[in-house]
Parts: C-alpha cells; sequence; structure tokens
C-alpha cells in the first residue's frame, strides 16, 4: 500500500492543529505543513470557507486531497487507520467518544478562549476572563481527578482522547496562565506519561512558522 499523503492546515498556536500534528507523528506518518495566516483573518472569507472549510475553522487534514475536518472524528480515523491509539472493545469506544465530546464542548473551547484573549489580544476583558477560568477551573479539577487514578484517561494505555485533552495543556504555560506543575500536580504527571511517549514532540517543534504576536 502506497503512503498516504497528508497535508495539515494549521497556525502554530492552535491547539486543535497539534492534536492531529502530534497524532500523525506517534503514527509515524509525515505530513506537510500548510500554514495558514489565521491572524489576518483568512479562515473569515469567504474564499477560504468556499476552498477549504466551509465550517471556518482551522485545523483541516488533506488525506491523498480529500479535506477532513474535526479533530474527534479525525483522530478516531486515524487510528483505525494506522492502528495505534484507538480503542479495543466497546466499553472503549465509548470512553473515546465520551472524552472526546467532553474535551471538545468544554476543556478545549474554554482554553483556547481564555489563552487566546489572554496571550494572543490587546486588553482583553477581565470580566469575560474571570468567568472563563472559573470555568476552566472546574474542568482542570475534573481532569486532575480522573488521571490521578489511572495512567491514561480511561485505562492503562494512551489513547486519542489523551491527546485531544492533553492538546492545550501543552503550550507554555505563560501563555494560558496556567502554572499546572503547582496547581494540579496529577496534571503535570500525566502530561508528563504523554510527552515520554516515543517519537512525542512539543507544540512549536511540530507546528513551525510565523507566530502571532504576543499581547502579554
Ligand atoms: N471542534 C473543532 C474546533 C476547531 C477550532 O475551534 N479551531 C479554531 C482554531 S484552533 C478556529 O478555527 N476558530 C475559529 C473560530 O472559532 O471562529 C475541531 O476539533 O476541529
Amino acid at each position: 500500500m502506497s503512503q498516504t499523503r497528508y497535508r495539515l492546515h494549521y497556525f502554530p498556536e492552535s491547539g486543535n492543529s497539534y492534536k492531529l500534528a502530534l497524532m500523525l507523528t506517534l503514527c509515524g506518518q509525515p505530513f506537510e505543513p500548510v500554514w495558514t495566516d489565521f491572524g489576518a483573518g483568512v479562515t473569515r472569507t469567504a474564499q477560504w470557507r468556499a476552498q477549504v472549510n466551509p465550517m471556518g475553522e482551522i485545523p483541516v487534514l488533506e488525506e491523498d486531497g480529500e479535506r477532513l475536518t474535526q479533530t474527534a472524528p479525525i483522530l478516531l480515523r486515524l487510528a483505525e487507520r494506522h492502528g495505534r491509539l484507538g480503542g479495543t472493545n466497546d466499553r472503549e469506544h465509548f470512553e473515546l467518544l465520551r472524552w472526546l465530546f467532553w474535551d471538545n464542548h468544554k476543556l478545549t473551547a474554554t482554553m483556547a478562549t481564555y489563552r487566546f484573549r489572554r496571550a494572543f489580544t490587546r486588553a482583553p476583558d477581565e470580566r469575560v476572563q474571570d468567568f472563563l477560568r472559573a470555568r476552566l477551573d472546574d474542568y482542570l479539577g475534573i481532569l486532575a481527578n480522573e488521571v490521578a487514578q489511572r495512567p491514561f484517561i480511561i485505562g492503562d494505555r494512551p489513547t486519542v482522547a489523551d491527546l485531544s485533552l492533553c492538546a492545550y495543556l501543552s503550550f507554555p504555560p505563560d501563555e494560558s496562565g496556567y502554572d499546572l506543575a503547582a496547581t494540579h500536580p496529577a496534571i503535570h504527571a500525566w502530561l508528563g506519561r504523554i510527552a515520554a511517549l516515543p517519537g512525542w514532540r512539543a507544540p512549536y517543534d511540530l507546528l513551525p512558522g510565523q507566530r502571532l504576536p504576543r499581547m502579554a
């Protein structure tokens, strides 16, 4: 079977892009990085939406020219195709979906917004930030409680659910303002177990190119 040709439309600060870049890397699959000028609003243009993603979101993964969006189903598809980091029975498949939904709806959605506003926008409204941070404190407490009980989120083995959940927590702490080593040692230890996986690389190593200007 010939090697699948992957192209990843991304920007470096995108934790959602990191989910796919890390998965491809851990699966030993090279990909062509397609840097996208998110800061200039490219993903909001009618042209980009018509040509790349009608949902207006990064990342987009091209698989032999077929454009795929939404990291959760893409991660599950990659796990299936490459036989890595997936579920092995009905219970595990259910657990993967459960955590992927929770991550997309709660942890990633809130952390991405909070961090982006904090680090990459000028003078974010403090009341909005306080609201988001209170939500995040709750979600991080929930995650910490789970990963304190077992090595990875659904059991003894790492899965795509770990990759999804860890993405936004893997960027430098000064961007989010969360020093997890101090505040959530169980999450810090779990991130360490993920970082110890053979082939693991940090977000900005996998997602090169021009960065957004820091505002804080
Ligand atoms: N659920 C989506 C989330 C994708 C997403 O929110 N991407 C961000 C960048 S990391 C984005 O493009 N946001 C644009 C917007 O919300 O307008 C996924 O998993 O792919």
